[in-house]
């Protein structure tokens, strides 16, 4: 069993498709062992995506990520990481297979309604940043 950590993101949040986008992740059979909602303040969502800092889009990014609240996830099923990624579809809504949630409920590459690791190592920071070990039933 592997474990992804996993973001809906404001935009889908705010949209009112949390609940689908859960209903999805039951339905793909992941097992959903942390679960938080959460507003980040602009310094929290940079420390997320630290790895981005000083491309283009990094501001647009962490101000996006902290417009409003957010569901923050631990996934786990044999191989969480890709599974969950392919369920995401592309980072940009318009090229993602018909199907993924990022087609689906994203909106551009700057609002694609959903994160997820790309790395088992990714994966450890990530669930470390926002989950103890106690939350993670
Ligand atoms: P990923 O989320 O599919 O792994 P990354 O390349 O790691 O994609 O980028 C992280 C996030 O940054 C994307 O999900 C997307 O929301 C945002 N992003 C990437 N490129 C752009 C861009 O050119 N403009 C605005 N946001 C972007």
């Amino acid at each position: 069993m592997e474990r992804t950590f996993a973001i809906i993101k404001p935009d889908a949040f705010k949209a009112g498709n949390a609940g689908k986008i859960l209903a999805r992740i039951y339905a793909e059979d992941f097992r959903v062992v942390g679960l938080k909602k959460l507003y980040l303040s602009k310094v929290e969502a940079e420390g997320f995506y630290a790895v981005h800092a000083g491309k283009p889009f990094f501001d647009e990014l962490t101000t996006f990520m902290s417009s409003g609240p957010c569901v923050v996830m631990v996934l786990e099923a044999e191989g969480a990481i890709k599974k969950w990624r392919d369920l995401m579809g592309a980072t940009n809504p318009t090229e993602a297979a018909e199907g993924t949630l990022r087609r689906e409920f994203g909106t551009f590459v700057g609002e694609n309604a959903t994160h997820g690791s790309d790395a088992p190592e990714t994966a450890a920071f990530e669930i470390g940043y926002f989950f103890s070990g106690l939350e993670l039933l």
